[in-house]
């Protein structure tokens, strides 16, 4: 599939999913996981923050020698095409140790030359499809917070390496209140020696990436901005489509594919380029598949830009001025989180779009947790944004959100939003309605026409789960649907479903509750199962409030509770076939 080799481990984070054998499985983000089965059927996507206990402690036991020193030692052929590092064994102890400077493979990443060559992991009708000619010029951001020397400078040469000349302005490298010595004046002599003009500007006390990505703003002179994370690599042709389609229409705003960069080899992974971006009821980041009518029309041409509902944050691309006019970022957002889908939901209601284009590949070292401080706690620095985020532009959903994610509540009274909603007034912004509606029809959030509640069976009184991160031992899964005892206050999203006017049986993380589509031997009772969401007649039930049973028509059985697990049986109207629908009150 032109997927190099699944790289092999120096195994230095104790397992976790990208230890998995499951060659599929790929790690999208802090915590954030993804498992596409080999037909890329079902999706799972894991708990964002895993372990939050784990986030943003820095361990005491690091020397100050080893946090400021710049170990950075190039070996000629290491990482070489992407392909992993393997570290001999007197250099593992080190590598383990060290990994908690970064939280990825510090060792590995500095053995790796700044100038390593990656492959082409553009597909065929990529290549040659965007020219150079006439495209507006960049200035490409790189916001960092005590990043190690190797990652940071890999980043800014691949830039320089892989983009024409001509539409490469300026890199700004905007340092966010690091303390490390190396990221001082050694990184603005590295700097002033590079072919492309390239500056260093420094937040002087540490401000969070949404104002360091402001700071940057607003020095760029180039017409495109294209932000990027500081431990990136850009592979050949990744800035030409960007520009060509903010260049053809400057309310757009794209994104790459984000390939994967191990953080334990730094093997370059290409990812699957299906993805499109939205979130959960957490209002967390999330990736998905496409299904149904929008794979077909995906795979139609896999080189054309889509729109996605929501962008992972880290790597865009956006017209200057139309950054500005939009309102640029939200200054009240502290240190992480959350700005991704403030812009995202921006742009989209106010008159803007935002899309992958398939033919730009950027890899990014996703992390399992964060190596820097989050001064004030990080549940208290999300949850703010991202309230922030609900209260300024999600309508009566804001209270769907509140109501169900206790940490936002907490922290909603505190936030003041009159300049952004003033700003949403003055742009005459659409509706969050609008925008579920129009920009992520397939969502599978509660609307006043849907059913939104518990599904419980009557025989045992279990719960139907759903995939929700409520607790309850119902990780979010895609797998054999389940029931169990039915979680009561605080409400607990694991056993929220709604249920569509088409029939749709969803719950969080766009998962659906699934069936075989036919009976052909009466004596089975095939398992029900919740799938990734799909305009499929599998996903497809019709509740009878007078039997109260749940009838598949595509298999003309119905939802039964039995020792086995849930499953669809022939109708028989007995009381395992029967759910009591407990509708809540969404808002
Ligand atoms: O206080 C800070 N100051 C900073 O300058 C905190 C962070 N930063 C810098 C940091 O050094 C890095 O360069 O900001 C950048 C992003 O921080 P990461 O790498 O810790 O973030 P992430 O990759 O875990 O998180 C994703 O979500 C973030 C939400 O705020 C940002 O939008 C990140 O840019 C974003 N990264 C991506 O989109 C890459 C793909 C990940 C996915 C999915
Ligand atoms: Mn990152």
């Amino acid at each position: 599939s032109g997927a190099p080799d699944a790289p092999s481990s120096n195994a230095l984070d104790g397992g976790g999913p990208s230890a998995r054998d499951d060659a599929f499985a790929v790690r999208l983000g802090r915590g954030q996981q993804e498992y596409v089965d080999p037909r890329g059927v079902h999706v799972v996507v894991g708990r964002y923050i895993g372990d939050a206990g784990d986030v943003g402690s820095m361990p005491a036991n690091l020397t100050d020698e080893e946090l400021n020193a710049n170990a950075f030692a190039p070996q000629e052929g290491a990482g070489r095409d992407g392909l992993p590092v393997l570290l001999p064994p007197a250099a593992q102890a080190r590598a383990r140790r060290l990994y908690r400077v970064n939280r990825y493979n510090l060792v590995a990443s500095d053995r790796v030359p700044l100038n390593r060559s990656l492959p082409d992991v553009r597909k065929k009708r990529c290549q040659g499809k965007y020219s150079a000619e006439g495209l507006p010029a960049a200035s490409v951001i790189i916001v960092f917070h005590n990043e190690a020397w190797s990652a940071l400078l890999r980043t800014v040469h691949s830039v320089i390496d892989r983009s024409p000349r001509a539409l490469l302005h300026e890199i700004i490298l905007v340092d966010d209140g690091s303390s490390r010595a190396f990221l001082g004046a050694p990184l603005e002599e590295h700097c002033a020696r590079l072919p492309v003009a390239t500056r260093v500007l420094r937040t002087g006390r540490r401000e969070g990436l949404v104002r360091s990505r402001l700071l940057g703003a607003r020095a760029a002179r180039g017409q495109v901005l294209v932000f990027l994370d500081a431990h990136c690599e850009c592979t050949k042709g990744w800035l030409e489509p960007l520009l060509a389609r903010v260049g053809e229409d400057r309310t757009r705003v794209v994104c790459p594919v984000i390939d994967i960069i191990s953080d334990d080899t730094l093997a370059y992974v290409r990812s699957f380029e299906l993805h499109w971006g939205a979130f959960n009821w957490e209002m967390h980041f999330r990736w998905y598949t496409p299904a149904g009518e929008d794979l077909r029309r995906r795979k139609h041409d896999i080189s054309e830009p889509f729109r996605t509902p929501a962008m992972a944050g880290g790597l865009f691309a956006m017209d200057k001025d139309y950054f500005f006019e939009l309102g640029a970022y939200d200054d009240k957002m502290e240190v992480w989180g959350g700005e991704n889908l403030e812009m995202s939901f921006r742009v989209w209601q106010c008159g803007g779009s935002i899309e992958i284009a398939p033919c730009s590949h950027v890899g990014h070292i996703f992390r399992k947790s964060s190596p820097y401080s989050f001064p004030g706690g990080i549940a208290q620095i999300l949850y703010s944004n991202l309230a922030r985020v609900a209260l300024v532009w999600m309508d009566e959903w804001k209270e769907f959100y509140f109501k169900f994610t206790p940490e936002a509540a907490r922290v909603r009274d505190q936030q003041s939003v009159r300049a952004r909603l003033q700003l949403r007034e003055r742009l005459q912004c659409k509706s969050f309605r609008w925008y579920l509606d129009n920009v992520w029809p397939q969502h599978f959030f509660p609307t006043d026409e849907r059913f939104f509640g518990k599904i419980r069976n009557r025989r045992s009184g279990h719960c139907l789960h759903g995939s929700g991160n409520g607790g309850g031992g119902a990780k979010g899964a895609s797998g054999a649907a389940a029931a169990g005892v039915c979680l009561d206050a605080p409400a607990l999203l694991a056993q929220m479903f709604v249920v569509t006017r088409d029939g749709a049986v969803m719950a969080d993380e766009s998962v659906c509750l699934d069936a075989p589509g036919h009976n052909d031997d009466a004596a089975r009772r095939p398992k029900a199962r919740l799938s990734m969401c799909a305009d499929t007649p599998r996903q497809r039930w019709r509740y009878d409030p007078q039997t109260k049973t749940f009838v598949h028509p595509a298999s003309g059985m119905c939802l039964a509770e039995v020792d086995e697990g849930v499953v669809v049986e022939e109708c028989s109207m007995d009381s395992r076939q029967q759910w009591i629908m407990e509708e809540v009150p969404w808002k």
